[in-house]
């Protein structure tokens, strides 16, 4: 069996920081190369300075290490893509296409490039939001991952490139901070939450979005591109569910540990994105073609990031 080394494009943000452990664990820490436009704080493995949008530098990586396999990480989220939208169109698409091209020019086994719910808009049912829907993204950011989703699928057909895909819901992570999302309140209350603080939100507590707890979002990752090819009827994006849920009703979980807990809202421009997007999401082709399950629902999720959390801080508060 040929021996895989992986590459992890914007390997320090919010799902690069959790998944490249996962990675080390299943390839070895030497055959994971993570690489973002600066080092992280702390390094844990092999790590290359990289910024995705130049493709020699991208090719230079790839032929060194001889890289087999590409996770493509690098973004600009909905949020802050709105603040200058040619620069996160520009980002978006010359790193996707580079990743594509350069996967295509040095036979990369395989490539993954995740979607959003953004890819989703005004149009689309809201509630079971299809597989097969269609899509008028309101932000850059949902329109530079459609634009990606058909890239990809035209590089499967074209070239025969082995490129998957699943459309994220607000991923929730207590490993860092997300990165200029819409649904990043979802992280934001858990760290106020447990220091002990109120939250104010920026959307109103009756936005209903779809939601997943880290670790489910990384074993779909992980089982999506694992699963044979002959399993894969999707080269756009696969839509993928974890749970759906308000402010309101995050709020009334988290009460259950802090109950004097409370959120101000306050919502700002991002509310419109939210109300652009599904409410819940019909995967049910996700688990056809690959056996995709989500195992963490609102409770839960509570649960986990409250407890590591506490554990984040705690030490902070008695030391004060
Ligand atoms: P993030 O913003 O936390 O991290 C992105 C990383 O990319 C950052 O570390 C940044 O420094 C790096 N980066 C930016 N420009 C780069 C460049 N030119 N070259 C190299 N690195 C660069 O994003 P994330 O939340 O980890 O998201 C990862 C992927 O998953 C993105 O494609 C995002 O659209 C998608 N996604 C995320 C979520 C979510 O809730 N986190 C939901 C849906 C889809
Ligand atoms: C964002 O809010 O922009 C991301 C996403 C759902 O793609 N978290």
């Amino acid at each position: 069996m040929q021996r895989e080394t992986i590459l992890v494009i914007g390997a320090n943000g919010q799902i690069g920081t959790a998944l490249l452990p996962e990675l080390q664990v299943q390839f070895g820490v030497n055959q994971v190369i993570a690489a973002d436009l600066r080092k992280p704080s702390s390094e844990t493995g092999l790590f290359e300075v990289l910024d995705a949008t130049k493709p020699d530098a991208l090719t230079d990586i790839v032929r060194r290490y001889r890289v087999t396999q590409i996770y493509h990480l690098a973004a600009i989220l909905s949020a802050k893509g709105e603040s200058d939208p040619l620069w996160a169109w520009n980002l978006n698409m010359q790193t996707a296409l580079n990743v594509l091209e350069v996967s295509r020019l040095h036979n990369i086994r395989k490539l993954f490039i995740p979607s959003s719910i953004a890819a989703f808009g005004e149009h689309a049912p809201k509630y079971e939001t299809p597989q097969t829907a269609i899509l008028d993204p309101a932000t850059v950011y949902g329109i530079s991952k459609v634009a990606a989703e058909n890239w990809s699928l035209y590089y499967h057909k074209r070239y025969g490139l082995d490129v998957r895909s699943v459309r994220y819901p607000g991923v929730i992570s207590h490993q860092s901070m997300p990165g200029g999302g819409t649904t990043d309140y979802a992280v934001a209350i858990f760290h106020e939450a447990v220091q002990g603080r109120s939250f104010e939100c920026f959307l109103e507590k009756d936005t209903r979005l779809p939601m997943i707890y880290m670790d489910d979002a990384l074993r779909a990752t992980l089982e999506l591109m694992d699963a044979p090819e002959s399993q894969i009827s999707v080269r756009t994006s696969y839509n993928l569910a974890g749970m759906s849920f308000t402010p309101a009703e995050l709020t009334e979980s988290i009460q259950a540990y802090f109950p004097n807990f409370v959120t101000q809202y306050k919502p700002d421009f991002r509310q419109a994105i939210a109300e652009s997007w599904p409410k819940t999401i019909d995967d049910s082709v996700a688990r056809q073609d690959w056996g995709w399950k989500a195992a963490f629902d609102l409770p839960r999720l509570t649960h986990e990031m409250i407890t590591h959390l506490t554990a984040v801080y705690q030490p902070m508060v008695s030391t004060l």
